[in-house]
This record gives structure tokens, sequence and C-alpha cells, in this order.
């Protein structure tokens, strides 16, 4: 019962049969998300971040590598979408790689 994701839903409608449907829909599970966003800096290296991109966020090279050049122009950038637990590791996992190799690479999670 406390598990339940209690968010609200948008708009309802007035009749009966509408509330009814929409109170079914609140009750599905939808566990929140979370977004690990990477942040752009001038001194870690572009093949570092791209290598980051593959090992920690599974991406295909030349998914990194434009994600990676993306970050680089727009300042950050969206790595991956996850429930909270699975985020957090991913983040603690780029700063220890990042500070292993002493370059300033920084990670957050946001909410979806
Ligand atoms: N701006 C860095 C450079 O020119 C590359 C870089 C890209 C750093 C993405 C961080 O999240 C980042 N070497």
């Amino acid at each position: 019962m406390s598990t339940e994701w209690t968010g609200g839903g948008a708009g309802g409608s007035s009749d009966g049969r509408g509330e009814l449907l929409e109170k079914k829909r609140s009750k599905q599970a939808r566990p929140p998300r979370f977004k690990v966003v990477l942040y752009n800096d001038d001194y870690t290296p572009m093949g570092f971040v791209v290598s980051v991109l593959e090992s920690i966020f599974k991406k295909s090279p030349a998914e990194s590598t434009a994600l990676m050049l993306r970050i680089h122009r727009s300042g950050f950038g969206v790595a991956g979408v996850y429930a909270l637990e699975i985020a957090e590791t991913k983040v603690a996992a780029v700063h220890r790689q990042a500070e292993q190799r002493g370059y300033p690479l920084r990670a957050g999670v946001e909410e979806e």
C-alpha cells in the first residue's frame, strides 16, 4: 500500500465513469524516474567522456561520441534515465572514474 505511486494524474472527467478511470490510472505502477546529467568542463578529455558513456551508460561508440559533442557544445546532456538508486550509483561511478584520473567531470541526478 505505501509503495503505491500516489502522484496526481492530468485532468479528469466530470462524469462518474471518467472519475473511476482516472483513479485506476493513478494507481498503476509508475515509479519515478531520474535523469543522470553530465556537465561540460574545460579539462576532461573528450575521449575519457566517450569511454565513460560506453562503460557506465552502455552506449555505443557512435552514440557516445555524438552525446559527448552535444554536452561539449551545449553545456550538459542526459546520459540515461533510471530508478533513483541506479541513477545515484552511476553518478558515483562517473565521479570515481574521473577522480581516479584527476579530471573534474561532474554528473548529477534530476527527477524526470
Ligand atoms: N569540453 C571538454 C574538452 O574540450 C570535453 C567534455 C565533453 C568535457 C563533455 C566534459 O561532459 C563533458 N576537452
